[in-house]
């Protein structure tokens, strides 16, 4: 049996995404349920308390009788049980202030497209999703990207070395230039597409990119490239 297991929805990267980077970074021994032929019934499954009571919502890990759920709290605990998270106290807690404020900005991100209702869809939304979509243009995603640029006052955002937090770092570039390419490159953020390079270098997150086991993006997870959300053109 693996030593993880990861419970996400098949078919896109969304949150579960944060956590495969971990994984495939720290050259982990995991299952992706979700994209096994049994999978959708299995994550329904834990759903309903079948793995453990204190999930609602997936990403979900399972690590032998631990079960634990939420993007940040899961990244912190495979990134610390595998040297990618710093190792003294202080630094343990810088890195998971700016996971859970990455969080943070991932449902900032989600609410673009669905700023009314998770249970309508976006096409239901529409003149909302255009209204939010340009406050977190003009106004949120500025000042996200510059926390994450100040914070980056050596190679990595926390202490010497790459962390769960950077892994993250990069999954943000990657999704905000899928999602909003004109509006990201508007914003200027030097240190921040330096370390997304870092990362996309180092050997096994290069591998897994690499890899049909990174999805591609697409309109039916977090990051959505629908063109009318984003800038337009001529600012
Ligand atoms: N704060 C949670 C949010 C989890 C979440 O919203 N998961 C989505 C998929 S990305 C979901 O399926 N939610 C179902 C629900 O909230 O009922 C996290 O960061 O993991």
């Amino acid at each position: 049996m693996s030593s993880y297991e990861l419970f996400y929805w098949p078919g896109i990267q969304g949150r579960g995404e944060f956590v495969r980077l971990v994984l495939e970074d720290a050259g982990a021994d995991y299952v992706d349920v979700g994209r096994k032929p049994d999978g959708y019934k299995r994550i329904l499954a834990a759903l309903n308390g079948e793995i453990g009571p204190h999930v609602l919502a997936p990403p979900i890990l399972r690590a032998g009788d631990v079960v634990l759920a939420q993007t940040a709290n899961i990244t912190r605990f495979v990134g610390e049980r595998h040297g990618l998270a710093p190792a003294d106290e202080p630094g343990r807690l810088a890195a998971a202030t700016i996971a859970l404020t990455i969080a943070d900005l991932v449902d900032e991100v989600h609410d673009t497209h669905h700023p009314i209702t998770v249970a309508e869809a976006y096409e239901k939304q529409k003149p909302a999703a255009a209204e939010r979509a340009r406050a977190f243009r003009d106004k949120r995603l500025p000042k996200y990207v510059g926390y994450l640029e100040r914070n980056l006052t050596g190679d990595w955002l926390v202490g010497g070395a790459c962390s769960y937090t950077d892994l993250a770092a990069f999954q943000i570039v990657e999704g905000l230039r899928y999602a909003f390419p004109r509006a990201f490159a508007q914003v200027s953020c030097p240190k921040l597409l330096a370390l997304r390079d870092r990362v996309a270098a180092r050997p096994n997150i290069a591998a897994y990119l690499a890899s049909d086991r990174r999805l591609p993006f697409n309109e039916h997870g977090i990051f959505r490239r629908y063109p009318e959300l984003d800038s337009s053109s001529e600012t």
